[in-house]
């Protein structure tokens, strides 16, 4: 059985959401990131990046021995090659897919994360930081909301797709990003079209009981995770 390194975050939350959109068995492995646990041998084995999510796969297709993966997009990828699900097999429908795929990847979520930073966790008010952020995420969905109105559907066409999933949970952080989503009607009807998806639903609420939903971030997470962990510094 697959085993998923988790936290619930955005980039945990594609993982949980994909393993319960194909409906395949997999076992919670929880890696608690406010605490450090990124950093120990055993992850970094696996994550070499410190980052979850992650997973090994026992039995890859194929055969052979246990494959273990770290970065969501390609971890996305190997899932839908694993079950034949959301990557068309046609060349133009797949790369399509692979396209939004990456512009999630080094797009929307590095630079929706870098606003969340300097809007809710630094330690100073950097208002030149705070309005580049908001300007590139607000670029972001632009781009989003034009292509949405193009396809009239998914992302990356008339089909969900694992571009839809790794999207979803960065725009789901609308609100607390401060992003006016009504003047982007064509991302407001996807989001609300693939909310409503049982499988995304049920993956959204995969180890809802480890994190700390709006509660304030403590010293020691503010370590672990802004750098200046001993781990991070060596
Ligand atoms: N590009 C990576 C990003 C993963 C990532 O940033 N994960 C965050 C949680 S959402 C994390 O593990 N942070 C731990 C840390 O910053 O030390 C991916 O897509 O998998």
């Amino acid at each position: 059985m697959i085993d998923l390194y988790y936290w619930p975050t955005p980039n945990g939350w594609k993982l949980s959401i994909m393993l319960e959109e194909c409906g395949l068995p997999y076992t919670l492995k929880p890696v608690n990131i406010s605490r450090g646990e990124q950093f120990e041998p055993a992850f970094l084995a696996i994550s070499p990046n410190n980052r979850i999510p992650a997973l090994v796969d026992p039995a890859p297709p194929g055969g052979g021995a246990a494959l273990s993966l770290f970065e969501s997009g390609a971890m996305l990828q190997y899932l839908a090659e694993k079950t034949g699900r959301f990557l068309p097999a046609d060349l133009a429908g797949r790369y399509a897919v692979t396209s939004w795929l990456h512009w999630q990847i080094g797009g929307l979520g590095p630079m929706v994360g870098q606003n969340g930073h300097f809007l809710l966790y630094a330690t100073e008010q950097v208002p030149y930081a705070i309005e580049r952020y908001a300007r590139e995420v607000l670029r972001l969905y632009g781009v989003l909301d034009r292509q949405l109105a193009h396809t009239g559907a998914y992302i990356a066409g008339a089909d969900y797709s694992i571009a839809d999933i790794a999207c979803f949970p960065w725009i789901m952080t609308h609100k607390k990003q401060q992003v006016p989503i009504d003047r982007f009607p064509h991302v407001q009807r996807w989001f609300a079209t693939v909310r409503e998806r049982p499988a995304v639903q049920r993956g959204l609420a995969v180890g809802r009981e480890l994190g700390s939903p709006g509660k304030p971030m403590d010293e020691e997470a503010r370590k672990h995770l802004f750098g200046n962990a001993p781990q991070a510094r060596a």
